[in-house]
């Protein structure tokens, strides 16, 4: 079996500790304050944002691009409580282990009883709120400079849909990850602020002679590239595809992901479509093991992209 040799790119729960450790201990926690923070602008046009930045493979925030939102304006996780009480959320997601099915009004009731108790803080993440409560997307416009996802031209318009918020407890973590299937990241600050530790496409962190992670190495080359910054309301941020992110939550907040994939990253996102499902068609209990964490997840993802794209999964040929 080939296996993937950068730790950081590896979705096993081994690898996956090991990542997350870095980050609290040793030589990579060591940088984490120190890192160079990510290049800020203010006022640029679509124009200007991509010949200086898409067209680049540049990462920036954007500062403010998004501070006339009603969302930005307005909400309260009290306020969205209210709106969306029975709408079923599935929180903590990211964890099989702690991943349950509750209610939205249910889940602010839970972070907001649970605030300061020294319990793991709650994370709604990767809500995709258009299919349950759609309404919310009045107060969140379509970013003018995230209008370039390719893959309404592969999957149509239904499927392609990519509008997630992510809501959560002071605390929470997203692990270190890059987003799969080559796509951009675009990230609006609606509530709260969240700090960023992001590295370049081409950080790496291999296991030495007696298995140990590399540390040293990885925080010495010059492709790890790491950089930090804080993302506060109104805040945008544009992610380049492939480049690795971790996310930490310096209060209660709440961010909208939009991802775009860039034509010219058309090749690439269709060979890893098409690897994870030959892998899923043809290694599946393998997959089960090694990646216990991601199987249902993808399997799910999978549906769902079939599903709105009307495809018959009963069928082999149409
Ligand atoms: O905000 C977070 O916790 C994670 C966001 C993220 O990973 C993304 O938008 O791709």
């Amino acid at each position: 079996m080939q296996t993937e040799r950068n730790l950081l790119k590896r979705r096993d729960i081994d690898a996956l500790k090991t990542v997350a450790a870095a980050f609290r201990s040793g030589p990579l926690a060591g940088l984490l304050d120190s890192a160079p923070e990510l290049e800020r602008r203010s006022g640029l046009t679509r124009e200007e944002f991509e010949r200086e930045y898409r067209f680049r493979g540049r990462p920036v925030v954007l500062d403010g691009y998004a501070a006339d939102w009603p969302s930005v304006r307005h909400w309260t996780f009290q306020n969205l409580a209210d709106r969306c009480a029975d709408v079923p959320v599935v929180v903590d997601s990211y964890r099989s282990e702690a991943a349950r099915l509750t209610t939205f009004g249910e889940f602010v009731t839970r972070l907001e009883a649970s605030a300061g108790s020294g319990a793991d803080p709650l994370y709604l993440q990767e809500w995709y709120y258009r299919t349950v409560a759609p309404e919310l997307a009045d107060d969140l416009p379509e970013l003018d400079i995230a209008q370039y996802d390719f893959r309404r031209d592969l999957y149509g318009e239904a499927a392609s849909t990519n509008h997630q918020l992510w809501i959560g407890q002071q605390g929470g973590i997203t692990r270190l990850h890059q987003d799969a299937y080559s796509v951009d990241v675009m990230h609006a600050q609606i509530v709260g602020e969240k700090l960023w530790h992001i590295m370049g496409p081409g950080a790496e962190l291999l296991p030495g002679p007696g298995g140990a992670a590399q540390l040293d190495a990885l925080c010495a080359s010059p492709d790890t590239r790491l950089m930090r910054f804080v993302l506060r309301p109104g805040d945008v941020l544009y992610l380049p595809a492939l480049w690795f992110h971790r996310i930490e939550l310096l209060s209660d907040s709440i961010g909208l992901g939009r991802k775009c994939l860039d034509q010219a990253h058309l090749g690439a996102h269709i060979r890893q479509r098409i690897g994870e499902l030959l892998a899923l068609a043809l290694n599946p209990d393998e997959l089960r093991v090694t990646h216990s964490e991601l199987f249902d997840v993808v399997i799910a993802r999978a549906r769902a992209l079939a599903d709105r794209m009307d495809i018959d999964l009963s069928r082999l040929r149409q």
